[in-house]
């Protein structure tokens, strides 16, 4: 093996090691999810489901131009007036101008765990932004004797003067609290009707608390604008935590969002070769652990998803695993044919993801490798869609449709 090679491989170790995978307590390392830097992304594959027979284009259909460089940022909402708050996971919200490329940090946000997977989080506009400033964030808080767990926020964002957070109260928690530091999920999705927010909440890489509904482990909530659980929800007259869930049996859920018809979806980092698309519906167990279109790490069997075993299967699904960050559902003006699909950025896969949405079908459609792990997509006032990369050297991107 050549010198270059050696490097060359080390480099791919590290970055696999660095992966949105860490390793953790209970779990093999994740050095043996597949590298995204070796080759092409597989899309499901001849014996995928769901994701069959499409190829993916060679061609990009779009533009991308690099506007400013972030480290560690996890989640970008665009405000009302063309600017963008965007979270950087060891703690720190900003307000990004994409008119100047100026990061302003915005204080008044909490004291975050930053470690491994966890820091700060989302942070979504609340369904009265435009008249009361009001907004969630998520992040991991401490617990006890080392523990730790994600919650959710609602806090007041001021423009007066110099742009600052105000208010901040936790209204939701994972519960328990464990030890680790992987598998928050901590995404927020508020609802069309905008009465309720969902947030999706991972496993926290303790496998079985997925199947439990006496805790809110591994399972996607839907809540109160006061984190309250929403009436109506599938174990509602259970009360306490188990009335918040909507669906259980994930494993680390980290996209959520409705399209507009107001299907439900969200993206899940599955164990190897098992990373999944779901149309997420009330009171259904999408199947974590007990079945996986994957395998553990290091191969050891999980039972497929098969008609009739009870479980919701994925609507799409990668093995080899793209590690799937981000879901957002596209319905600007500059790329109108792709209004109504999905886009999933990828962490191993270093990609960006065109998931074709069609009523409650999903069918993978277009992968772009762009060489960079991606954390985040969002979609601009304008219709251009926006990636966070992921990591120390991160960037934050603006694609709009190529010319020619
Ligand atoms: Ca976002
Ligand atoms: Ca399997």
């Amino acid at each position: 093996m050549t010198l270059v090679a050696l490097l060359l491989g080390a480099s791919l170790v590290a970055c696999s090691a660095g992966a949105g995978e860490p390793a953790a307590t209970g779990q093999p390392p994740a050095t043996s999810r597949p590298s995204g830097t070796g080759g092409d992304v597989r899309t499901g594959g001849p014996s995928a489901s769901g994701s069959s027979g499409v190829q993916p284009l060679l061609a990009r259909p779009f533009s991308v131009t690099v506007v400013v460089a972030l480290a560690h940022p996890w989640s970008m909402t665009f405000l009302p007036d063309g600017r963008a708050l965007v979270t950087q996971q060891p703690g720190t919200l900003v307000l990004f101008d994409p008119a100047t490329a100026g990061v302003t940090p915005v204080p008044g946000v909490p004291t975050v765990v930053y470690a491994g997977q966890g820091g700060l989080g989302d942070v979504v506009l609340g369904p009265t932004f435009a008249s009361d400033g009001g907004l969630y964030l998520s992040w991991v808080e401490a617990g006890e004797a080392g523990t730790a767990g994600a919650v959710v926020g609602r806090a007041t964002l001021r423009l007066d003067g110099s742009p600052r957070l105000e208010g901040l109260s936790v209204i939701w928690r994972q519960e328990p609290k464990v030890s680790g530091a992987g598998h928050f999920g901590h995404r927020i999705a508020v609802a069309p009707d905008g009465r309720t927010i969902f947030v999706t909440s991972g496993e926290r890489q303790k496998f079985d608390p997925a199947q439990d509904l006496g805790n809110n482990l591994g399972s996607i909530v839907r809540l109160d604008l006061d984190g309250s659980p929403a009436p109506g929800n599938p174990w509602a007259d259970r009360g306490g935590v188990t009335a918040q869930i909507w669906s259980y049996g994930h494993r680390n859920p980290l996209g959520i969002a409705f399209d507009a018809a107001g299907n439900l979806w969200s993206s899940e980092m599955g164990p190897q070769g098992g990373d999944e698309v779901n149309l997420l519906l009330p009171g259904r167990n999408y199947g974590w652990p007990r079945v996986s279109n994957g395998s553990h790490y290091g191969g050891a069997d999980i039972p497929d998803h098969a008609p009739g075993d009870g479980f919701q299967a994925p609507s799409v699904w990668w093995n080899p695993s793209i590690s799937p960050s981000s879901l957002m559902v596209y319905s600007g003006a500059l790329f109108p044919q792709w209004r109504g699909d999905a886009f999933v950025g990828a962490l191993s896969g270093e990609a960006l993801i065109r998931v074709h949405l069609a009523g409650p079908t999903a069918t993978l459609a277009d992968v772009w490798k762009l060489g960079r792990r991606i954390r985040e997509v969002e979609q601009g006032p304008d219709g251009s869609l926006w990636l966070l990369e992921d990591g120390a050297d991160a960037r934050i991107l603006r694609l709009i449709p190529a010319v020619g």
